[in-house]
């Protein structure tokens, strides 16, 4: 059985060793999707506590560059788990990191559970601008748009990129989605969704297809 706490105190220590060596033993215990989900949810409370020692002063950007490193590491090993969903092609979501906004590993999370569910997803990266989102969409039509940003200024970027794809006339849904995000800030926002968890961000983009 995986201790979820010793997993996201590892996470926050920065401990590579205990976290590969935990979750390489979750792995070989054949867990089922809703568990490996668990694992990565145990795995974002503890990039929380690498942001608040960072906030402290007591980490450092270096520390934040393995915390990403290692949680990217982490997502890989579960991925196989993830896999293990539906094949059928669900339909098809646009995402990427707004404008200004460099964090990927929420928007990775998210986007292999979407593929995992069975949607095709079309990455923009990070740091998109609202015009490759307003371009991307219309070479997509019917697609969802997913906006990741965990920065406190995406939630301007995610506000301009809504307004460009609006004004473009695209009858898209739009699902915002990182740590900042709130019902407040998505109304603000003017998007249809909002989550800080990918499995329910999927289990809405499900909802929206079905
Ligand atoms: C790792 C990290 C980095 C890495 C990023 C590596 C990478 N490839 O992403 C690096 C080192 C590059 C980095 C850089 C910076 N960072 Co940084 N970083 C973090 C850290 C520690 C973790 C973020 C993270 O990955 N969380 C884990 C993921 C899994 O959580 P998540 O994004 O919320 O995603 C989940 C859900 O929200 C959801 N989700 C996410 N996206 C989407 C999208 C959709 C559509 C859906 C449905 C769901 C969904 O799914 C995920 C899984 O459930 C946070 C601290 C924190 N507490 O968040 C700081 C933090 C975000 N960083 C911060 C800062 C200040 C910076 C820098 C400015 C530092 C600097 N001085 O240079 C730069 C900014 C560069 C830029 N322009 O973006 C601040 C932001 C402050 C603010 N309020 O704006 C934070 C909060 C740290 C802090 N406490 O001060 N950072």
């Amino acid at each position: 059985m995986l201790d979820l706490k010793e997993l996201t105190q590892a996470v926050g220590d920065l401990e590579e060793e205990v976290v590969m060596d935990l979750l390489n033993e979750f792995v070989k215990s054949n867990p089922t999707e809703p568990e490996a989900q668990e694992a990565i949810a145990a795995c974002q409370a503890g990039m929380a506590i690498v942001g608040d020692l960072f906030e402290k002063g007591e980490y450092f950007v270096g520390d934040l560059i393995f915390a990403g490193e290692l949680l990217t590491e982490s997502i890989n090993l579960l991925k196989p788990v993830l896999g293990s969903g539906e094949t059928a092609i669900a339909g098809t979501i646009v995402i990427g990191t707004v404008h200004g906004d460099l964090h990927d590993i929420g928007k990775n999370i998210f986007k292999s559970m979407s593929e995992a569910a069975g949607f095709e997803v079309v990455d923009l990266g990070i740091d998109v601008a609202p015009e490759l989102f307003v371009q991307t969409a219309k070479e997509n039509e019917g697609c969802i748009i997913g906006m990741s940003g965990v920065l406190t200024l995406a939630i301007d970027s995610m506000k301009e990129t809504v307004e460009a794809i609006k004004t473009a006339g695209i009858d898209a849904k739009i699902i915002i989605g990182g740590n900042p995000v709130t019902k407040e800030s998505c109304e603000m926002v003017g998007a249809d969704q909002y989550t800080t968890n990918a499995a329910e961000g999927v289990k809405i983009c499900q909802g929206w297809v079905a």
